[in-house]
């Protein structure tokens, strides 16, 4: 009897959510005309990403309607969307806030376990621990996309619960930093080392020489690669690393073996005008509209095989990671020690979005899937590696962050960001 009244209740409640008519639906989603208010910076004129966003945002109403009409959304609606901004985007003020965040997060001891971690000075370091010391679990096929979502969404729940930030984590738009850098780099918002940047350009280091691939520079130094002296950041003290994954040879050596020791040092940089060369918003955008499958989007993006004859064709991961080489942005472990990394990875989870949301059908829950040895994605790293495509069920995967999250299960519960990993996900990105 009980349980008769149990399933009547339960259907009761699916008859419920079923009989919402798609106009009454919708008008739960929300629209972005009616609740999403956006400044853009007027120095950038759309380019053809940002405009493909614009054409996108018809699917992404759709989408959240048929989510509010299964009752499947979470309560995630346009009208309590986090918007997501690019960095130029944002106010000063807002740049500022968000700086002043980070620095929050690297006061902030660490939870990462000490004993593991000596090196883990501060909660910001966390982040590095996790990412160094389980590449494998982030960077396979299956979970590059959502382990790095997850990533970044952790990290930007730090800032906001644990430093009192209000926005949400900014990205960067490589076409922008690529224009500024060959125009002026003195204006880059980004990199030019004001107060509202995310600080400046390293010292020139002569023996810095590029990011090399075998024993070829596949992208020539941009004249820094020494301690940054400018800006934010400036006097951060970087612990974890090098590992063997850095892309510069000269550091001061980790005393553990896989770089978890205390090492501090300069944080070292090379704004990278060709690094950003490679992922200009007529790349990004030929990407999102011919990539017909997963597998073409994903190694498209990875660079993977690298376009021959295109000296910057070595795909939009890897150019997004070196505009900020080199230490610890050049280390395909502890890369996350560099703020970069996560306006990098935003900028890969809104392209990936973006790609999903032209068909959520047969895209939102698409995994890459190989049949055959695929180079290691952070080849471009330097490392020798080859990767086995993943044979696992996954649908059986999490994401686990242990000391950065609860668990991700499954893995799909992390493809969404519209209401999904149980509702804890509801950001869109401009
Ligand atoms: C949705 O919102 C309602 C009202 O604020 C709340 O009671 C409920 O727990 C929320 N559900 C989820 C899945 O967050
Ligand atoms: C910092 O640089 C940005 C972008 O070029 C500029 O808009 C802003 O006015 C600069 N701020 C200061 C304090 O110079
Ligand atoms: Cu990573």
């Amino acid at each position: 009897m009980a349980l008769a009244r149990g399933l009547l209740v339960a259907s009761s409640l699916i008859a419920g959510a079923q009989a919402l008519t798609v106009a009454e639906a919708a008008a739960i989603a929300g629209t972005y005309a009616a609740n999403i208010k956006v400044t853009r910076n007027p120095v950038y004129p759309l380019d053809l990403v940002d405009q493909y966003e614009l054409e996108t945002r018809s699917k992404v109403e759709a989408y959240l309607t048929k989510k509010v009409q299964a009752g499947t959304n979470n309560n995630c609606t346009l009208a309590n969307a986090g918007v997501r901004q690019e960095w130029a985007d944002l106010s000063i003020e807002e740049r500022e806030e968000y700086v002043a965040a980070v620095t929050c997060l690297m006061k902030l001891p660490a939870q990462a376990p000490k004993d593991r971690f000596p090196g883990a000075v501060s909660r910001f370091d966390d982040f590095v621990a996790y990412h160094m010391t389980h590449a494998m679990e982030l960077h396979n096929n299956y979970n590059l996309f959502p382990a790095h979502k997850h990533f970044i969404w952790a990290f930007e729940q730090a800032l906001r619960n644990e430093c009192g930030y209000k926005g949400y984590q900014p990205y960067m738009n490589y076409d922008r930093i690529a224009k500024d850098l060959t125009t002026n780099p003195a204006n880059s918002p980004h990199w030019n080392g004001n107060s509202s940047s995310l600080g400046g350009n390293g010292e020139p280091d002569p023996e810095h020489k590029g990011i090399g691939q075998g024993n070829r520079i596949i992208i020539p130094s941009g004249g820094g690669g020494g301690c940054v002296k400018s800006g934010p950041f400036s006097d951060m003290v970087v612990s974890l690393g090098p590992t063997s994954m850095t892309s510069i040879k000269h550091l001061p050596k980790n005393p553990k073996a896989d770089g978890t020791g205390s090492n501090p040092r300069c944080l070292r940089r090379d704004i990278n005008k060709d690094a950003a060369l490679g992922a200009t918003a007529d790349r990004a955008h030929k990407l999102l509209v011919e990539s017909k499958n997963v597998d073409t989007f994903y190694n498209g993006l990875l660079g993977s095989p690298p376009v021959r004859d295109d000296p910057h064709g070595f795909g939009i991961h890897t150019a997004g990671h070196y505009i900020h080489a080199v230490d610890p942005g050049g280390d395909a472990g502890t890369s996350p020690g560099d703020p970069g990394f996560y306006f990098h990875h935003g900028a890969l989870d809104r392209l990936w979005w973006m790609w999903q949301m032209q068909d959520p059908e047969e895209r939102l829950n698409a995994v890459p899937m190989y049949g055959k040895v695929i180079p290691m994605d952070h080849g471009s790293h330097g490392m020798k590696e080859k990767r086995q495509a993943r044979e696992t069920d996954p649908n059986k995967m999490v994401v686990d962050l242990k000391w950065l999250s609860p668990l991700v299960s499954p893995l799909m519960q992390a493809h969404d960001q519209l209401g999904s990993n149980g509702g804890a996900y509801c950001y869109i990105y401009i």
